[in-house]
């Protein structure tokens, strides 16, 4: 049976296993679930995820759920495609502590402002909350510019992309409901010619989230 993907659209996580079965051309089955009908307490998926997150994949009869591990999973699992962790052991080794460094601190800065303007009331937003979190997300975009000295955030095309592009995406996504956010305007030069290059990818089109191409 192929590899499940249990997957929510606009999940950055999500969207990171599934651009890196893209990448390695595995084949799977896309299990969409639905944060609003409360998919993810129902008793099948506790079962799978105690945490009640995707990305979960349930390949055979193993399950593994959190995104970074599911990566390092798929490379080491499956042949197929093309690497996530190209070049040498040190290269590869940067490649996860960028892995790492994005879900720590990209996120954490990405999460502050998230939680106003996605998940709070408009009339209960915290300005200052959003103007804070808004000025750690630039400070660590200004890093990971630094980062970046090719194409890419590793030797080719990596896991750091993968984990990368789908934050700053869903960044940029909360100027529909923030316009005066300002973070397009704000993007560093080489992180902006990276995300052309991401958004070049042949598979990006078919990964983006459905729930944002039917609302552009
Ligand atoms: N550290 C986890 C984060 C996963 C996560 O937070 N997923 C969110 C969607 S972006 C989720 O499923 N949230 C549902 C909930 O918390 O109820 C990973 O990397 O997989």
């Amino acid at each position: 049976m192929a590899l499940r993907l249990y997957y929510g659209s606009g999940s950055p996580y999500a969207w990171r296993v599934w651009l890196a079965l893209e990448h390695k051309a595995i084949p799977y089955q896309l299990k969409t679930v639905s944060f609003s009908a409360g998919d993810l307490t129902k008793p099948e998926f506790s079962a799978l995820n105690p945490r009640h997150k995707v990305p979960t994949i349930v390949d055979d009869d193993f399950v593994l759920y959190e995104s970074a591990a599911i990566v390092e999973y798929l490379e080491e699992r499956y042949q197929s495609g093309k690497t996530l962790f190209p070049g040498s052991v040190r290269q590869r080794a940067v490649i996860r502590r960028l892995v790492r460094e994005a879900d720590q601190y990209l996120t954490h800065s990405m999460e502050r402002v998230l939680d106003q303007v996605l998940f709070t009331e408009q009339d209960q937003w915290d300005l200052k909350e959003i103007a804070v979190g808004r000025a750690d997300f630039l400070t660590e975009l200004d890093l990971f510019e630094s980062y970046l000295r090719g194409d890419w955030f590793g030797d080719g095309l990596s896991a750091a992309d993968l984990t990368i592009y789908p934050m700053l995406a869903l960044c940029l996504r909360m100027e529909k409901k923030k316009p005066d956010l300002g973070l397009t305007a704000s993007i560093p030069p080489k992180i902006r010619s990276w995300m052309k290059r991401m958004q070049a990818l042949p598979y990006h089109d078919k990964t983006y989230p459905p729930h944002w191409k039917a609302n552009p």
